[in-house]
């Protein structure tokens, strides 16, 4: 099935395949820790987040020049458009490439060159998310926003990832303010191993106008009805969610709860190269597995392009 649809939750640096790392650890003349593909696979059994990210950061070494972040792109797009993706906002993490001694420019211009012509080379149209790491100080993404002063011709809006709990939205409030008064615009992870309460500090505190997963709101009914009210778009991620174990079981994902509760649900595939597929594959999975109608998996699909930050012209044709 290949279902047009937008992808609204996805990691460049999380579609780093096996493959492409041990090219590029090649090309720069770096040794990884794994003999090869299939033993570099095996370490993507993960506990929790943490463990994920572990590895996540660890792999993103192999990425040093712009030639490398467009490849990653154009793989990236080359298999969204496959499965059907006509509009992608894809995140990318600039603190975990300058605090390795990278340019932000290398970064924003590597990822540009795939960008730039991926309409008309894969019919996808892009936006870039910036996301700062909130494990990482206040200072550091402060610091970060005013580093990219000079490309925000090409950034869209500004994201909140990493690790989450005990690290609350309102440690961000500022770099959130500043961004807002850039005309940026907000999203934030909140409620992926996070408590409800920080994806209403998102929304209040930070502004942001969609939420990145938001998937523990369904422990709070208060917090449920003012997101359907408020028609507050989630990005979930089926799989990754199951990856990283934050549900136990694929059949115990809460999205058609979720669904019928009238909450506005899209589905991504946040770190597809590790969580075992990209949008098309969630979209699949869920609903094989939940058991989805037709109805509602076109339903997701219109959420996806109306949760989207394309203009309402963009958006008609995209879909
Ligand atoms: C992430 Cl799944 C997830 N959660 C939070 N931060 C992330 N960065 C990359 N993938
Ligand atoms: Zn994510």
């Amino acid at each position: 099935m290949s279902l047009p649809k937008a992808e609204l939750h996805l990691h460049i640096e999380g579609t780093l395949e096996p493959e492409l790392a041990f090219e590029l650890a090649t090309r720069n003349g770096l040794t990884l820790p794994y003999a090869d593909t299939d033993e570099l696979r095996e370490a993507y059994r993960f506990e929790d987040l943490q463990s994920f990210l572990n590895l996540y950061y660890e792999l993103m070494a192999v990425l040093r020049t712009e030639r490398d972040f467009e490849d990653l792109a154009n793989e990236y797009l080359e298999r969204a458009a496959a499965q059907g993706v006509r509009h992608a906002e894809i995140f990318f993490d600039p603190q975990a490439h300058t605090s390795r001694g990278l340019e932000l420019g290398t970064v924003v211009e590597g990822l540009w060159r795939a960008l730039g012509d991926s309409e008309s080379k894969h019919g996808v149209s892009t936006r870039l998310i910036l996301c700062f790491l909130r494990d990482e100080s206040a200072e550091s993404a402060l610091a970060t926003l005013e580093a990219a002063k000079p490309y925000l011709d090409r950034i869209t809006g500004v994201g909140l990832d990493s690790a989450e709990v005990g690290h609350p939205p309102a440690k961000f409030r500022e770099v959130y303010e500043a961004a807002a008064t850039l005309g940026l615009r907000r999203v934030a992870h909140a409620g992926e191993e996070g408590p409800p309460e920080y994806i209403t500090e998102a929304l209040d505190v930070l502004g942001v106008e969609r939420v990145d997963h938001g998937l523990r709101c369904v422990e709070d009914p208060v917090l449920v009805e003012r997101l359907v009210r408020e028609r507050v778009p989630l990005t979930l991620c089926p799989l990754s969610n199951v990856r990283l174990r934050t549900v136990e079981t694929l059949a115990d994902h809460p999205l058609p709860a979720m669904l019928d509760a009238g909450l506005m649900c899209t589905v991504n595939s946040d770190d597809p190269a590790y969580f075992g597929g990209y949008a098309g594959d969630n979209f699949d999975a869920v609903r094989g597995t939940l058991g989805l109608s037709e109805e509602r998996l076109r339903e997701l699909a219109r959420n996806s392009f109306l949760a989207s930050f394309l203009e309402d012209d963009e958006e008609l044709r995209a879909r």
